[in-house]
């Protein structure tokens, strides 16, 4: 009897299945790098219909804020070209009802649950990140200071490096759970910012949260959005996600997570091959809420076929010249 060819060689095929997609964003291990995007996934329950919320790399809630919010005018949403407006505005119940209400049917769900969190001031990151510290079920921050929808705004905060630098120091000082801080794209440089971030102790960025934008119909002459300008985001902003990444990961020494228009495991593999550890996804949950999972297997599929054992080794890969 002969021995298949397979069997023979020193490295048998990867498989999909036999693909270890596990990485490691600072103090952070994830399961796999596939995480969903603040805002897009609710509190993280309300996907639970669609997929088993342990097989994202990690949840990440929607924004908690100090105290409830009712969010901004109507219409909050407008489609576009290959994207989406926003102007949410924080809606929420508050950081009371999502510690006594939410927490306690979220806990243990996600492999990694990350709370998303936007004070109005310095001093209220810091109490909000103390609210949470040592809190069974919470396994990481991720400090909005990047939100384009809040009226006097909390996008200042994101644009000066030096206030970046006191409000995750701050921050740092208030809690023991790993920080992300979640940069705005609408930055003239955006490595100053996340240098002036990983200064104050964060642990890792994430970016990019949304492009400011608009939207008009001539013909009523009325905006898309009840506040004018939002926030865009959807496939039209991933080569600008794309090139800030990029220009964190060369200029910085700090873990990256990358966001903007993911909405295949093609989209999450070039993340990564610019020097992301791990990815959200989020405008794509309103086409297909099922995108978390999809994506996760696709990475498996993609990084077999193409001889990768470990999704690490994709990362970083980018060939330049
Ligand atoms: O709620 C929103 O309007 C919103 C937030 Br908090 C954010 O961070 N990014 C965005 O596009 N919209």
């Amino acid at each position: 009897m002969t021995t298949p060819p397979a069997a023979r060689t020193a490295h048998p095929a990867v498989t999909p299945e036999s693909v270890d997609l596990s990485v490691e964003i600072g103090p952070l291990r994830l399961a796999n790098p596939v995480m969903t995007a603040s805002g897009t996934a609710g509190l993280g329950l309300e996907m639970e219909p669609f997929w088993d919320l342990s097989l994202a790399g990690a949840v990440v809630v929607k924004t908690i804020t100090k105290l409830p919010r009712r969010g901004n005018p109507m219409p909050r949403l407008a489609e576009t070209a290959s994207g989406l407006l926003n102007s949410i505005g924080l809606p929420n119940k508050g950081i009371d009802h999502f510690v006594d209400v939410v927490l306690p049917k979220l806990a243990g769900k996600a492999s990694c649950l990350v709370v998303n969190l936007a004070g109005g001031s310095v001093a209220e990151f810091a109490e909000l990140a103390a609210r949470l510290d040592g809190r069974p079920g919470i396994d990481a921050l991720e400090l909005n200071i990047s939100c384009p929808n809040v009226e006097g705004g909390n996008l200042p905060f994101a644009r000066d490096p030096t206030v970046v630098e006191r409000l995750v120091a701050q921050v740092r000082r208030a809690t023991t759970l790993p920080i992300v801080t979640k940069l705005s794209p609408n930055v003239d440089d955006i490595a100053a910012v996340a240098r002036a971030a990983r200064a104050g102790g964060t642990d890792a960025i994430s970016l990019i949260n949304t492009l400011l934008g608009m939207s008009v119909d001539w013909r009523t002459g009325r905006p898309g959005l009840g506040t004018v300008v939002g926030g865009l985001s959807g496939p039209a902003v991933k080569p600008v996600a794309l090139r800030m990444v990029y220009e964190v990961v060369r200029n910085v020494d700090v873990p990256v997570i990358g966001i903007g228009g993911i909405v295949d495991a093609d989209d999450a593999l070039e993340f990564l091959t610019v020097g992301a550890s791990a990815v959200q996804i989020g405008t794509a949950h309103y086409r297909s809420p099922d995108v978390v999972p999809r994506v996760v297997e696709g990475l498996r599929e993609r990084l077999a076929a193409a001889g990768r054992r470990r999704v690490a080794e994709q990362i970083g890969t980018l060939r330049v010249g």
